[in-house]
């Protein structure tokens, strides 16, 4: 029989009592803390900040400490994203199990961005209770989320996720689980659907707090790759990716894992201390079923925004070929390995709110728009290639074609998608194994491009494309002053390109 790890909202009650789950859970975090030294580098394995480290540690000058060879190993950027994370958590759980005496214990999960319940975008509580016996509480977080602030609600990039096929892609454009790469990757710059938004949203809003201008005040554990793994939260945060992973494969019969004649996917492996001692040796192929893991969740169902998404399977409106796109905007699934076409790009441009960075289209081009009628329409794909960063930096919302001066909350239609900049510093900073190549990102825009074909301002010589922060909205204004840190440091966001492509 399976475990099931359960949603820790279902288990809150109004009382504020803590289910036994957490209760569990906190004890064994206090166990694993006693385990690590006052100062220095963490060396038991099963410590609290070795565990932490094993997703990333930096060193003095900021670099991926890799001084223990099982330090500084999770998987960005690419399709190792989501089964790295699985093993990762499931070590994890083996661990806690073994602290506690107790082979049941289950990670619960945190669905931060629940399009059908706005009200667990909030901390569960006993993350908040500031106390110093408290080991789920921390102050490195946001003083925000700590406060009790829902974070923004970007929860319908949870249905576009859901929405994103295939798991990967060899071509450059977008996809649910991430790029392929043929080697393991740190940072493998191109950031699956799942990735981005909902999952590095969710990590910089809850670990840094920002200005009105968008720029960090206050970075807390959360914000980076070195530090997430220190805060308990995160745990339960990965849990619900891992659980969404499972939810994207039940969600459409269109939806599959890579095949497993890929070796380069199939057959990659990671290593992760074991309770016993030692190390546990996970291939990619041995992970793709949690039940096969010893765990299931208590939810796998979708969401009601993607069962009613135009296209969704069973939902109104479906074509026979199935698919939807970005947005919910009628699309064919895209052709795995069609490589797409660049029709525009530009090098090296500031990403601002007060200036949008402009794409000229090298002939000019209605990409596809006059096609005849039953044709396969042409895809349009806007790349952010090589986002790089000076300092923190929040989550923003990509806009394309915006008219000049209107704001995009005025224009939801225009909204290519979001950019979340989690692992900005460390994608943007070399060290020895990556030359601080930046994140990449892909986003659809064919519906943005039907939307204002529509209204005949579909602009055939240029893209523009306009960055505006997503903030939270403080209920506490006084105790986000408190937090700023003093000196503050515009991100300088910059694109080493951006890019136009049809498929
Ligand atoms: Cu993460």
């Amino acid at each position: 029989m399976a475990r099931t790890r359960m949603d820790v909202w279902t288990r809150t009650d109004d009382e504020g009592t803590w289910p036994e789950v957490l209760v569990a859970y906190a004890r064994a975090v206090e166990v694993m803390r006693s385990l690590d030294p006052v100062s220095g580098k963490p060396r038991d394995p099963l410590s609290w900040q070795f565990q932490a480290a094993m997703h990333g540690r930096a060193t003095r000058t900021g670099r991926a400490d890799r001084s223990n060879p099982l330090w500084s190993r999770c998987q960005h950027g690419s399709w190792f994203f989501l089964p790295w994370h699985r093993m990762f958590l499931a070590a994890f759980e083996a661990v806690v199990q073994h602290h506690l005496g107790d082979a049941d214990w289950s990670l619960p999960y945190w669905y931060a961005l629940d399009p059908d319940r706005r009200s667990t975008a909030v901390l569960p509580p006993a993350f908040r209770e500031n106390r110093p016996d408290n080991a789920l509480f921390t102050p490195n977080r946001s003083v925000l989320a700590n406060g009790g602030d829902p974070l923004p609600d970007v929860s319908d990039s949870v249905t576009q996720a859901l929405a994103a096929e295939p798991f990967a892609t060899d071509t450059g454009i977008a996809s649910f689980g991430g790029g392929e790469r043929s080697r393991p990757s740190f940072f493998g710059e191109e950031m699956g659907a799942i990735e981005d938004t909902p999952h590095g949203f969710v990590h910089v809003v809850v670990g840094n707090d920002f200005d009105a201008q968008g720029n960090t005040v206050r970075e807390g554990w959360m914000g980076s790759f070195f530090t997430a793994g220190l805060d308990p939260l995160f745990w339960l945060h990965h849990a619900n990716l891992d659980r969404l992973w499972q939810v994207w494969l039940d969600a459409d019969p269109e939806h599959r894992n890579p095949p497993d004649d890929d070796p380069a996917w199939f057959r990659t492996s990671f290593r992760f201390p074991a309770p016993g001692g030692g190390t546990t040796t996970y291939r990619v192929g041995d992970v793709l079923d949690p039940e096969a893991l010893g765990y299931t969740y208590e939810d796998l169902s979708a969401p009601s925004t993607f069962l009613a998404a135009p296209g969704a399977p069973g939902g109104p409106g479906a074509p026979d070929d199935g698919g939807i796109g970005m947005g919910g905007a009628q699309a064919p699934p895209p052709r795995r390995h069609v490589t797409p076409q660049v029709v525009g790009a530009t090098q090296d441009v500031p990403l601002t709110r007060a200036e949008p960075a402009v794409v000229e289209l090298a002939e000019p081009s209605d990409l596809g728009l006059g096609e005849a009628e039953g044709a396969a329409p042409t895809r349009v794909y806007l790349r952010l290639e090589g986002i790089t960063g000076t300092a923190a930096a929040p989550a923003y919302e990509v806009f394309v074609n915006l008219p000049p001066g209107a704001s995009g909350a005025d224009h939801p239609e225009l909204l290519a998608g979001r950019l979340a900049t989690f692992g900005l510093a460390e994608a943007s900073r070399g060290d020895s194994v990556h030359g601080g190549n930046g994140l990449t990102k892909v986003f659809e825009i064919t519906h943005v491009r039907d939307v204002l074909a529509d209204r005949g301002r579909w602009d055939p010589a240029r893209v523009a494309v306009t960055f505006e922060p997503v903030l939270p909205v403080p209920s506490d204004t006084d105790a986000l002053a408190q937090a700023s840190t003093g000196a503050v440091q515009p991100p300088d966001l910059r694109a080493a390109r951006v890019v136009v492509l049809s498929a």
